[in-house]
Parts: C-alpha cells; sequence; structure tokens
C-alpha cells in the first residue's frame, strides 16, 4: 500500500489522533495553555509524527480536510472538558501555509466554534513566520478576520523564518513563540542568549505575549523567566499528552 493510499484510509480508519502539550506559568507553576498536535496511527507503522505526513498530505490537497478534523476534534475535547467541570485553557492549533488560500477557512472555523458551543478565546491560532511575510491583502484580511472572531494568534517557531519584522505591525499579533533552536543554548554562552533576551524585550515592548518552545532544563527555565518570559513548552514540563492526561493536568496539575 503507498504512503498515499494508506492516507487516504487513515481518513475513512479514524486513524488519526490528538495529543496536548502543556503550557505551563513557571511562576505561579500551573498550566495556563495547550498545543493540540496531530499523530497517525497507522495500521502497521505504529504512531507517526506530522513531520513525516504533513508534507504528503499538502501535495495530495487534502491539509484543509485534517485541518477541518483537527479543530473539530479540539472544539469536541474542549466542549466535553467544559460539560465536566475540568477547568479550561486556551487550546491552540497549528495552521500551515496552505490552509490559508482556503476561500472557506474564516468560515469554517467559525461554524465549527459555534457547533460545539466553543468560546473564541479558548482557541488560538499557530502560523508560521511564512504566512506572515505575504504581504498580501488576501493574508491580511484573512487574519484580521479571524481576530475579529475573537481568535488570539500566535506566531510559530519565531525568529526561523525571515529577518524581517515588518509583519509585527500589519498584523495583529498576540502571542510570540519563541523557536527552540534559541531556547536550547539560552543558557549557554554563544549568541542565543542574547537573541532571547532580545526577543523577549521586543514582545514586551510590543504589548504581545510569549511563549519559550522546547524547554528541556532546570537551566533555560531559570534564564528565561528571569529575563521575563514565564510561559514555556517543553519535555522539562510535559511532553505531549494523551487527551485523558492532558484532561488530569488540567484538573490535578502536572
Ligand atoms: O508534534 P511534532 O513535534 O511531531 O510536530 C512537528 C510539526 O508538525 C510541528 O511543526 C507542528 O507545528 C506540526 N503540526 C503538528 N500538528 C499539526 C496540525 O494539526 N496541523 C499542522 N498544519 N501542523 C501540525
Ligand atoms: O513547530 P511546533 O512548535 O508546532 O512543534 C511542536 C513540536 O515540538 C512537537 O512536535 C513536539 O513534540 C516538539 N517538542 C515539544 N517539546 C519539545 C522539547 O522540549 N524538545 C524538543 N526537542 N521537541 C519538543
Ligand atoms: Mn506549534
Ligand atoms: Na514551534
Amino acid at each position: 500500500l503507498s504512503m498515499e493510499s494508506a492516507l487516504r484510509k487513515a481518513f475513512e480508519g479514524d486513524q488519526f489522533a490528538l495529543v496536548y502539550q502543556p503550557k505551563v506559568d513557571a511562576d505561579r507553576g500551573c498550566v495556563v495553555g495547550g498545543e493540540a498536535l496531530v499523530r497517525w496511527h497507522h495500521p502497521t507503522e505504529g504512531v507517526v509524527g506530522p513531520a513525516a505526513f504533513i508534507p504528503l498530505i499538502e501535495e495530495m490537497g487534502l491539509i484543509g480536510q485534517l485541518g477541518q478534523w483537527v479543530l473539530t476534534r479540539a472544539c469536541e475535547d474542549i466542549a466535553r472538558w467544559c460539560r465536566d467541570g475540568v477547568p479550561l485553557v486556551p487550546i491552540a492549533v497549528n495552521l500551515s501555509a496552505l490552509q490559508f488560500g482556503r476561500q472557506d477557512l474564516h468560515e469554517s472555523i467559525r461554524d465549527t466554534l459555534a457547533a460545539h458551543g466553543v468560546a473564541p478565546e479558548m482557541i488560538e491560532l499557530e502560523v508560521t513566520e511564512s504566512i506572515l511575510m505575504r504581504d498580501t491583502r488576501a493574508t491580511a484580511e484573512v487574519l484580521e478576520g479571524l481576530h475579529g472572531l475573537g481568535l488570539s494568534l500566535a506566531v510559530d517557531d519565531f525568529g526561523t523564518g525571515y529577518s524581517s519584522l515588518a509583519y509585527l505591525k500589519r498584523f495583529a499579533v498576540d502571542t510570540l513563540k519563541i523557536d527552540r533552536s534559541f531556547v536550547q543554548d539560552c543558557a549557554g554562552t554563544g549568541q542565543d542568549p542574547a537573541i532571547v533576551r532580545a526577543i523577549i524585550a521586543m514582545a514586551q515592548s510590543l504589548g504581545m505575549a510569549l511563549v519559550a518552545e522546547g524547554v528541556e532544563t532546570e537551566a533555560q527555565a531559570r534564564v528565561l523567566q528571569a529575563h521575563g518570559c514565564a510561559v514555556m513548552q517543553g519535555y522539562l514540563f510535559a511532553r505531549p499528552l494523551a487527551e485523558a492526561d492532558f484532561r488530569a493536568a488540567l484538573c490535578d496539575g502536572l
């Protein structure tokens, strides 16, 4: 079976799943958000990560369908947590650049939230710099429209795209996610500590929220916290968790 036909069957066979990685406020010691990450439970290969199949999904023209599945599942989970009295936090979903080309993105997000009774404030969209660098009216309109719905927007992998920062004033972006390549050596001696400090200072002066990605050590966490970036995501705190484990983390902490 080719990977393509296996992927087509994955939609019919309900082989996709979401895991949720907690975002932790190190100042307060609590879970303040989560990022939904898709996994493919391949019938013979086991669990396949998105890096291995999203490029093919995009090539096959199925990224819109996958994005819709991801948002629907996240909304179903949020609605169930809410009914069960689980303390809610905003959940981030990733949007790939190709999803921005679709005419129906705004309507489908609005309708999916409404269908599940999920408040827009509960969903954050993580977009890459490559989306924001396209200086087109269409991009600005899509982003403003999504923002107008009440969703917040985060720049994923911040600092790894093009170097222009012009898009930060063009678009209403709420949060910068400091890429883990900078976080990795932020407690070291090279340039990365200075880069991380500069990103934090810039976000603060622009009134943007911050999340540090890929935090793996206490030393990294201490440096980030000392410089004013309290919200962190990474293996130091938690791996991406199955729904039941994430739910338990919302109820009882990590
Ligand atoms: O979870 P993992 O570290 O394997 O994710 C690898 C990459 O896949 C990350 O860059 C992440 O943003 C992306 N990714 C994970 N889930 C989704 C998804 O639902 N949609 C899109 N477009 N990308 C995703
Ligand atoms: O690009 P994006 O930020 O969406 O990717 C998130 C990915 O980062 C997920 O695939 C997740 O598994 C991975 N990840 C999360 N925490 C860590 C970490 O502490 N270290 C490393 N190396 N990867 C991480
Ligand atoms: Mn992300
Ligand atoms: Na990222």
